[in-house]
């Protein structure tokens, strides 16, 4: 089945009632400035949330499961296609944003045949083009090689903090693929394949990255979380949450160290993606006959950690499907992977080679050729340690969720709420013990955070995203929503020096919001 991104009648079809005056605020002087800058309306605004990641940290490029969702703020893309002329055989894209002084207004003549994206220098509107590069592809594929691409006039307006775990980058790819889609006349855009071709558009900005944040960003529905799995095949169902007194809210709290993936990416983000593709090939050398091969899948190298749980369980039952549960599965993978990956100082590139019976220059070829990385020793215990209990978290949290024996009733009580509120916050914590000790996507000021929100009344708190700065994500009772904030403020905010809008900006309610979506200006 196929299900289109929605078109909205009006902004009330996308946010909440609480952010709808501040939205209608910003939409307003997003449609002037458009007027202004081009001196005619736009046709259309493209519209692509951030989100915030409830559980399921860093297991998205190993092809687990994970639980987002979005978030009211998002990325605008305000389009016109007319009169837009350039040089023969090309088109023009004109492209500037609401924050002109941060980024800058930029006109491109790109040739029909190719979007040239240079990854090197960080630049805004790399993201715009890689969008664009994965639209035409699509297009092309459908329409054929003679389909000659639109030029556009574009203003674009997000509001999604860059570099703080909120996927900025997914917003404003995602936005901006749907923007070129419709630009060049697609009528009903297919949230599927928009999302798959931002997740792949997104790697051509410099990072490795899964494909949780274009799932939520698309995918996302008003008031539900979002269940994300990514085999045999992309798929996202909505999940509630139950209704307990006190309401459980989500808090976002900002850190504001800013982790930037585009330059720490070969000591972080692409390194973890590197070592758990190592890691998933080491114990299938070890722990698989001889000469097995991992099948290639959607992973960013290829491989990944979940295709080693299917083929070993495989290779492992009678008649090669297992008769244990997922979770068994995965409690089993945990302790073959303490014994068989022993090393806590890490591998180096020639243990792995030796062991995958390859040389260390193929070694690189195949794992570190794409995305750099640096690194003398490769962690492959912590990390695979790290995915598997994680994977196995987020479908514990999926079962108090799901399972009506788990969840809280009304004629049991009271007393029953809080026991569950304990039971999801255990889970968080216990990611967040995980990616500070284990995985080592954490920071001391995020472990701060979150030391004071448990303290002040949170049953859960986490860092939220890649890590390593960032936000972090805290699950609080509506009651204890003040004492936290305070807490924070004097523990932490007081003590860095924050500019009013930053502080404003700090700690927001989250409210499940709408993915992806279009509006039509009249
Ligand atoms: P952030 O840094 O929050 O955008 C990144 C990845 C995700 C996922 C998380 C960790 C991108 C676009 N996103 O999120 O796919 O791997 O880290 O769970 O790189
Ligand atoms: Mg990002």
């Amino acid at each position: 089945m196929t299900v289109s991104v929605p078109i909205a009648r009006s902004l009330e079809d996308i946010y909440t009632s609480d952010a709808l005056p501040t939205q209608t605020r910003r939409w307003d002087a997003l449609l002037s400035k458009f007027q202004s800058i081009y001196g005619q309306a736009p046709d259309f605004v493209a519209r692509s949330p951030g989100r915030v990641n409830i559980i399921g940290e860093h297991i998205d490029y190993s092809l687990y499961s994970v639980l987002p969702m979005a978030i009211t703020a998002d990325a605008l893309l305000a389009v016109s296609t007319h009169e837009v002329e350039a040089k023969r055989g090309t088109y023009k894209i004109q492209i500037a944003n609401v924050q002109e002084d941060k980024f800058p207004s930029h006109e491109f003549d790109i040739p029909y045949d190719a979007v040239d994206i240079d990854a090197s220098v960080h630049e805004w509107t790399n993201y715009f083009k890689s969008g664009l590069r994965g639209a035409l592809e699509l297009l092309r594929k459908k329409h054929g090689d003679s389909f000659t691409p639109k030029g556009m006039k574009i203003l674009m307006d997000g509001t999604v903090p860059a570099g703080g775990g909120l996927s900025s980058s997914a917003a404003f790819v995602s936005a901006s693929a749907l923007a070129v889609m419709t630009a060049n006349g697609e009528k009903a855009v297919d949230k599927t394949e928009l999302t798959e071709l931002a997740i792949v558009s997104e790697r051509a900005v410099g990072v490795n990255s899964g494909g949780m944040d274009q799932s939520a960003s698309v995918f996302s529905e008003q008031g539900s979380a979002l269940f994300v799995s990514f085999v045999p095949r992309l798929t996202a169902q909505p999940v509630q949450f139950p209704k307990t007194s006190p309401e459980l809210t989500f808090l976002i709290a900002q850190s504001f160290v800013t982790a930037d993936k585009h330059v720490t990416g070969p000591i972080h983000y692409n390194l973890r993606v590197v070592e758990c593709s190592l890691a998933a090939a080491y114990l299938n050398a070890v722990l698989n006959p001889p000469t097995t091969r991992l099948p290639s899948d959607a992973a960013p190298l290829g491989i990944s950690l979940h295709g080693f749980h299917e083929t070993y369980f495989a290779l492992h039952s009678e008649n090669g499907s297992s008769t244990k549960s997922v979770p068994e599965q995965l409690d089993e993978l945990i302790s073959l992977t303490a014994k068989t990956l022993t090393k806590e100082e890490g591998y180096t590139r020639e243990e792995i080679a030796s062991t995958l019976n390859i040389s260390v220059d193929e070694l690189n070829e195949q794992f570190t050729s794409r995305f750099p990385v640096r690194a003398e020793r490769f962690k492959l215990r912590q990390r695979a340690l790290h995915v598997f209990s994680e994977a196995l978290r987020v479908l514990k949290f999926m079962q108090l969720l799901e399972d009506p024996s788990q969840r809280p009733s009304p004629t049991r009580g009271g007393d029953d709420t809080t026991e569950y509120n304990i039971k999801l916050g255990a889970l968080l914590n216990e990611t967040q013990d995980s990616c500070r000790d284990v995985y080592e996507c954490s920071c001391p000021e995020i472990d701060a955070i979150c030391s004071i929100a448990r303290k002040a009344g949170s049953y859960g708190s986490r860092l939220t995203g890649a890590g390593w700065g960032g936000c972090s994500v805290h699950l609080v009772p509506a009651d204890r929503v003040d004492e936290v904030r305070k807490a924070w403020e004097k523990e932490y905010y007081s003590k860095l020096d924050l500019s009013d809008e930053q502080k404003e900006a700090a700690v927001v309610v989250s409210r499940p919001g709408s993915g992806s979506a279009l509006f039509l200006v009249e």
